[in-house]
């Protein structure tokens, strides 16, 4: 019996559901060298990740300017109060905070530009949700110490963070230590910060390299916790359901295998230990990880809720031969029910009630959804003499996908809110295009660099505005 026909009257969302938008620094801040700012691995990638990083910075780059958020941030955050945010989700750079990473002091002005975010955030009485570490690794910790695979970045990510939540924690609550921390296993360079190649990385440095970033993040809730009683620590994992392509248990258990692989973080972020199935994969591969005492009690700092980015699910096969598609950081086998986005990212709303529900049975701990959007061509037209996006579609997807989130609630889940991702236009982390376009807001930047800057709103604004004021009512359709 399905538990819709339990629950007829769904109802809306719970009072109090942070409503929102997320972003990151490096896709939109611009200012790369500015403002004291250091190298981040996201200036050698300006084909995002599908091309090896530079030696340097590019000119090609567009993340070099990105959308000027650096100096368009109240401008932006007035729109997204004008929509109505209850939060809002950013990055802090770390290089903008520590230029090369192992510097022994901050670099104020860094500092000073996110107290001037914060200024405009309070002013506006939205929530601040800050990632501490989304993809930003500073250049100089990833080609002089190795990323993480060395140990020393335990201690540089734990002063980085100290100084962060010394100087910001009276005034942000909500904190996630890696952004989709699981991302490594397959591009351990934008999410790790390790230029060893893929293929040249071996199992042994790269579980190494995991297990350091899965200390650190221990270590620093602890410290969190120590330093600002009242804040919610919460890790931060890319949610891919898996579904077995056929109904063969071969299927099945490949589908198991691939979804271990994810949940391996989300166990040990809220049970604080290794799971056996990897303790498994380390004896059947030779991994002999270096983990002292101290890394023990380190990891048995659990978070205090788990926040994920959903975009699409993911079919496995037990044929290895059949190719896989696109995805975000990977991709499955294709599923043959589902329709795919201008980039081929399998649309599929069901999936995300699936895993609200798979990861609230799994680890009893609050949830937030913090990335969903489609990301698409959008066109400005003229209408009525303004120029907006007709982007009926992200209105569809986003509809389908918040139906879903209220349908997990209603089965049980508890779910702290939603940050749709790309609330305004950015550079996209994949491709590090602008024209794969997420927002509510249009901004006036082309792929080649060409454009104003300006900011338009799209038709999606107006309906994000009302569904965050009727806390979800306006929402139609039903569960599945
Ligand atoms: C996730 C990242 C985000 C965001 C999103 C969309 O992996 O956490 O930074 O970029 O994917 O991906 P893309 O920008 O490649 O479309």
């Amino acid at each position: 019996m399905s538990h819709a026909s339990v629950n007829p009257a769904r109802g809306p969302f719970p009072e109090g559901f942070l409503w929102g938008g997320a972003t990151a620094a490096n896709q939109m801040e611009g200012e790369y060298a500015g403002g004291g700012k250091g190298l981040s691995i996201q200036d050698v990638m300006p084909k995002g990740i599908t091309s090896p990083p530079t030696e340097g910075p590019t000119p090609d780059n567009l993340k070099q300017v990105g959308i000027d958020f650096y100096h368009r941030y109240a401008e932006d955050i007035a729109l997204f109060a004008e929509m109505g945010f209850k939060v809002y989700r950013f990055s802090i750079a770390w290089s903008r905070i520590f230029p090369e990473g192992d510097n022994s002091e901050p670099n104020e002005e860094g500092l000073e530009f996110y107290d001037r975010v914060l200024d405009e955030l309070e002013k506006h009485g939205i929530e601040p949700l800050v990632t501490l570490s989304h993809y930003e690794t500073p250049l100089n910790l990833a080609r002089t110490y190795g990323g993480w695979t060395n140990r020393k970045l335990i201690g540089f990510y734990e002063r980085y963070c100290q100084v962060l939540f010394e100087r910001f924690g009276s005034r942000v609550k909500y904190w996630l230590t890696f952004n989709e921390i699981n991302s490594i296993i397959h591009e351990p360079f934008i999410s790790g910060g390790i230029p060893i190649p893929r293929d040249e990385l071996t199992e042994q440095d790269l579980y190494q390299a995991i297990h350091h970033e899965l200390v650190a993040s221990g270590r620093v809730t602890r410290m969190a916790h120590e330093l600002m009683p009242a804040a919610k620590i919460g890790c931060m994992i890319v949610a891919h359901p898996v579904y077995p392509l056929t109904p063969s248990p071969d299927d099945v258990v490949q589908a198991m295998h691939t979804a271990h692989a994810s949940y391996a973080f989300g166990d040990i972020h809220c049970r604080g230990i290794y799971p056996g199935y990897l303790l498994r994969h380390f004896r059947d591969n030779g991994i002999e990880l270096e983990i002292t005492d101290q890394d023990r009690d380190d990891l048995t700092n659990t978070v205090d809720f788990v926040s994920f980015s959903y975009y699409m699910s993911i079919c496995e096969s037990a044929d290895a031969t059949i190719a896989k598609g696109p995805g975000n950081l990977m991709g499955g086998v294709p599923n043959p029910t589902l329709e795919a986005s201008e980039w081929g990212w399998q649309i599929d709303p069901q999936g995300l009630r699936v895993i609200i529900n798979d990861y609230w049975e799994r680890w009893q701990k609050p949830l937030f959804v913090v990335e969903n959007g489609i990301g698409a061509k959008d066109v400005l037209v003229d209408v009525d003499g303004s120029l907006t996006v007709e982007d009926d579609y992200r209105i569809d997807y986003m509809n389908d996908h918040l139906v879903q989130v209220r349908e997990a609630i209603a089965d049980g889940a508890h779910v702290l809110g939603y940050t749709s991702w790309g609330c305004i236009d950015i550079v996209s982390a994949g491709t590090a295009q602008l024209s794969k376009r997420y927002g509510f807001i249009y901004v006036d930047r082309n792929d080649d660099g060409t454009g104003s800057l300006e900011r338009y709103r799209k038709k999606s604004f107006d309906w994000y505005r009302e569904v965050i004021a009727s806390n979800g009512a306006i929402l139609d359709g039903s569960a599945a």
